[in-house]
């Protein structure tokens, strides 16, 4: 911080968000400046909640007359280390949890508009209390927010139909680096009018502004569903199966989860009330689900292309749910694998995307350059390899044996990266389908994408942000 005192910046925020705003007690901080992993941590003067976007444009406009740092959170779910403030203590995050109004719902217009700060699970209750769908879903619904879904681009269960947040937003409110506040709240399918700020903004992990508002897109609601759970051999035998439903089932197909075997078994050691849904050992899992805004024989659809795709020998087992507690332990299965993986230990992460045509090609290869590579270094990794086939986005993630010194786990882990990422390079993949890259995957960045590209976004984040204080240290 330049110039100014710690005590100075505080009494200024307390000017401007008054005491519920602040939290300035270290272990009332403690829940902010560690991220849900445990993996990062850092030191705050202040962690400030503002309530609204006018609150929010007078700290930042402190923030930017100080050069004060900021870090924008939300809900403090994402994977990358994006919303954690470093170690220094001359850092302030700012929480948008306060900022939690449904402004608006157009039925019409089919668009929700919210504050940055609402939870997930509560855009899509507002969504359906005017019988329409907001379709973003992933296992942390319940506590992220929308503008931290906006700032990290997620992903989840449904981009095979719905997309990814980018494709589910059309307006955004963003108090810029000097406090000055862009109302770009406009919810327009059609606007040719220049470049595409508000893209700019999606993805950008809290380095170009702090996103205060969004309009988000509504759909109709899938009334009928149908859920089914099936084993295969291999991983191409899955991405055949993908194939297939989706031209027989077109925009009905709206999940394709895969779950290695070993990634089920992590789940059915770790998660509590969890029961494997066949009896047989295949290497590879699938929840499968499609829907409809009406029940156009969904259930008999996905049997008879099952059924199909057994005779054809793509897959060894099906199970067909029918009731809701079924579907809720499939989706317990799927959605418990970060729990799992947390309580098992050390794991390597990984969150690629390639063309799905190439990820049985990939994953063949990449278990064999793992083996090679974890053999060589002295030590075992089992591989845990599951995500949304439907996008091509694999979290091919490695678990390493128990009691490692943090020393060896750091080793071990930029060995496996290197080898994994390298592989991602070759098949013209991505190091980050959908987590972001936050201080995880900083420097992978800079290893991976092209000069050119690293150029042109470090002269958009200079335009937006020359004097450095959005999210320094993450994403560029
Ligand atoms: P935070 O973690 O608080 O912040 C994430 C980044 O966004 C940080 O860089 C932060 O600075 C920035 N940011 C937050 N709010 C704003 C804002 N208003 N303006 C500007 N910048 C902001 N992600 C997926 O994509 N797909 C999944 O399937 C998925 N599954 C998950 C499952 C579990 C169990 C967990 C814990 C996480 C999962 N995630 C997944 C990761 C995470 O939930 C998402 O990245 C989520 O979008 C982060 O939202 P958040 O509000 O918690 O953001
Ligand atoms: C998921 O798909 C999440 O479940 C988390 O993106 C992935 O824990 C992970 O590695
Ligand atoms: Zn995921």
């Amino acid at each position: 911080m330049l110039d100014h005192t710690t005590d100075n910046l505080i009494n200024q925020l307390l000017a401007a968000v008054g005491p519920a705003g602040l939290v300035t007690a270290t272990a009332d901080q403690a829940a902010y400046t560690t991220d849900w992993l445990g993996k990062w941590h850092g030191r705050v003067p202040v962690v400030v909640r503002p309530a609204n976007t006018t609150e929010t444009a007078a700290i930042v406009r402190i923030c930017h007359a100080t050069h004060t740092p900021i870090v924008t959170q939300g809900g403090n779910t994402g994977m990358s280390g994006g919303a954690t403030p470093d170690s220094s203590g001359a850092q302030v995050i700012v929480s948008t949890t306060r900022m939690n109004q449904i402004r608006a719902v157009d039925a019409i217009n089919n668009t929700l508009t919210v504050d940055a700060g609402v939870i997930l699970a509560r855009a899509q209750e507002a969504a359906r209390d005017v019988q329409r769908f907001f379709p973003l879903s992933l296992g942390a619904e319940g506590s992220c927010t929308v503008g931290g879904n906006l700032a990290t681009n997620a992903g989840g269960i449904a981009v095979l139909r719905y997309g990814n947040m980018r494709d589910l937003v059309l307006g955004l409110e963003v108090v810029l680096p000097d406090g000055r506040i862009w109302n770009g709240l406009r919810g327009l399918r059609k606007d040719n009018t220049g470049y595409d700020l508000r893209s700019l903004f999606v993805g950008s992990e809290g380095t170009l502004g702090i996103i205060t508002g969004a309009v988000l897109k509504l759909f109709a609601q899938p009334s009928a569903r149908t859920t089914a759970w099936v084993t295969a051999p291999s991983l191409e035998q899955l991405v055949t199966l993908l194939s297939v439903l989706r031209s027989r089932c077109g925009e009905r197909l709206t999940a394709f989860e895969m779950m290695s075997q070993d990634s089920l078994d992590l789940v059915l050691k770790h998660v509590t009330e969890t029961r494997a849904p066949t009896t047989g050992h295949s290497a590879f899992n699938a929840l499968i689900e499609l829907s409809d805004t009406e029940d156009s024989g969904l259930q008999e659809m996905l049997e008879n292309e099952l059924s199909n795709a057994m005779k054809d020998g793509l897959i060894d087992d099906a199970v067909m749910t029918s009731s809701q507690a079924q579907v809720a332990a499939l989706w317990k299965l799927r959605e418990g694998v970060s729990q799992a993986q947390v309580r098992a230990g050390a794991v390597v992460k990984h969150d690629v995307a390639l063309p799905i045509s190439a990820l049985a090609a990939f994953a063949a290869q990449a278990g064999v350059a793992v083996l090679a590579a974890t053999t060589a270094a002295g030590t075992t990794g089992r591989i845990i390899n599951f995500g949304h086939l439907g996008d091509g986005n694999l979290h091919y993630n490695v678990l390493l044996p128990a009691d490692l010194s943090s020393a060896a786990i750091h080793g071990h882990t930029l060995l496996i990266n290197r080898v994994v990422h390298d592989l991602v390079l070759d098949f013209n993949g991505s190091i980050s389908a959908e987590h972001g890259i936050g201080q995880l995957r900083r420097e992978e960045l800079r290893r991976y994408k092209s000069p050119l590209e690293m150029e042109l976004m470090l002269r958009i984040k200079r335009a937006f942000d020359p004097n450095h204080i959005m999210n320094p240290g993450k994403l560029l």
